[in-house]
C-alpha cells in the first residue's frame, strides 16, 4: 500500500495578496511541509493558465468575477485573471517545500476549458495523466491538502474516489473560497462520494 500526498495549487495567487486570494491560504504551508514527511510520494499541482483564459471574467463582456456562464462542457464560474503561465502569481508560495515533490502537475493550460480537478478537465472526461502516473507507481492511497477546498481540492478528491483510490482530505490543511456556502456543500458531497474528511 503506497501512499501519496497531493498538494493542490499552493500558489501565490491563491494566498493573501494574490489575484484570487483564499482567506488564510498561506497559514497551511508549514503544516503541508510537515505532512510531506509522512508520504511515500508527493505530487504538487499548479494552476497554469494562458493569458486570456476562458475562465477569466475579463474575457466575457458584461461579466464580473464569481458570475457563472454556460460553456460547451457545463457551467463555469468566472474568476479574476490568475495563475497566468510564468507570472509571479503562478509560482508556488515561497515557503512551500517544492524540493520534496516527485511530480509537479500543471493544469488549466488549454485556453477553452478550465481544469479544477488534478485528474480531469472540467468536461470531466479529458484526462490530465495523473491517474496513469499514480497507478503505474502502485499508489493506492491519496491524501489531499491545499487550495481551494471547495473547488480544486473538492473536484480532485471526488475524482480520486470515483477512480477507486482510497481518498482522504486533511481539512485542517485546506482553505476555501466559500461562495454562498460552497465549502459546506463540497464537504457534504465528498462524504457522500466516500471520501474520508479528516
Ligand atoms: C481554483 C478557481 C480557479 C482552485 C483554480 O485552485 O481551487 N479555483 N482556478
Ligand atoms: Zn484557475
Amino acid at each position: 500500500m503506497t501512499h501519496a500526498l497531493i498538494v493542490i495549487d499552493m500558489q501565490n495567487d491563491f494566498c493573501p495578496g494574490g489575484a484570487l486570494a483564499v482567506a488564510n491560504g498561506d497559514t497551511i504551508v508549514a503544516g503541508i511541509n510537515a505532512q510531506m514527511a509522512q508520504a511515500d510520494a508527493v505530487v504538487l499541482t499548479q494552476d497554469w493558465h494562458p493569458a486570456g483564459h476562458s475562465s477569466f471574467a475579463s474575457m466575457h463582456e458584461g461579466c464580473a468575477p464569481m458570475d457563472s456562464v454556460d460553456m460547451p462542457y457545463g457551467t463555469q464560474v468566472l474568476w479574476p485573471d490568475h495563475c497566468v503561465q510564468g507570472s509571479h502569481g503562478a509560482d508556488f508560495h515561497p515557503e512551500l517545500d517544492t524540493t520534496r515533490a516527485d511530480l509537479i502537475l500543471r493544469k488549466g493550460f488549454r485556453p477553452d476549458i478550465d481544469s479544477y480537478s488534478a485528474f480531469f478537465e472540467n468536461d470531466q472526461t479529458t484526462p490530465t495523466g495523473l491517474e496513469g502516473y499514480l497507478r503505474t507507481r502502485g499508489i493506492t492511497e491519496l491524501d489531499f491538502v491545499g487550495l481551494a477546498m471547495d473547488f480544486c481540492v473538492a473536484w480532485s478528491a471526488r475524482d480520486a474516489a470515483r477512480l477507486g483510490f482510497n481518498t482522504r482530505v486533511l481539512t485542517a490543511l485546506c482553505r476555501g473560497i466559500d461562495i454562498d456556502g460552497s465549502v459546506a456543500r463540497a464537504q457534504a458531497d465528498l462524504r457522500a462520494a466516500g471520501v474520508e474528511l479528516v
